[in-house]
């Protein structure tokens, strides 16, 4: 299992909302909220993500993330992985993502 971070700017006029998320390089991919739960760490799936007019939603440690599940062959640093958000309103986005050591 990996997870994904990054930052997903919405510049149209209107809002968007990320309603699944895939990748060829994954069996499947889900959005992930990490919260504080009385001391626990505990994740939650985020069915959807809406993202206002000008507005970014950011993915880090900690907090909203990808979570990539059963990777199809094994990821080196460096290369690059494509993975595409599918929106409310029936449009896709596609992101490159970079694969990362994890930091320790
Ligand atoms: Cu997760």
């Amino acid at each position: 299992m990996h997870a994904g971070f990054g930052r997903i700017e919405n510049s149209c006029a209107s809002a968007v909302t990320i309603v699944a998320a895939s990748s060829p390089a994954y069996a499947s991919v889900e959005l992930h909220e990490t919260r504080i739960d009385g001391g626990v760490s505990r994740m939650r799936a985020v069915p959807t993500l809406r993202i206002a007019p000008g507005d970014a939603a950011v993915l880090k440690p900690g907090g909203l993330h990808l979570m990539l599940m059963q990777p199809k062959a094994a990821l080196k640093p460096g290369s690059k992985v494509a993975i595409e958000f599918e929106l409310a309103s029936g449009g896709k986005l596609l992101g490159e993502f970079e694969v990362r050591k994890p930091a320790l």
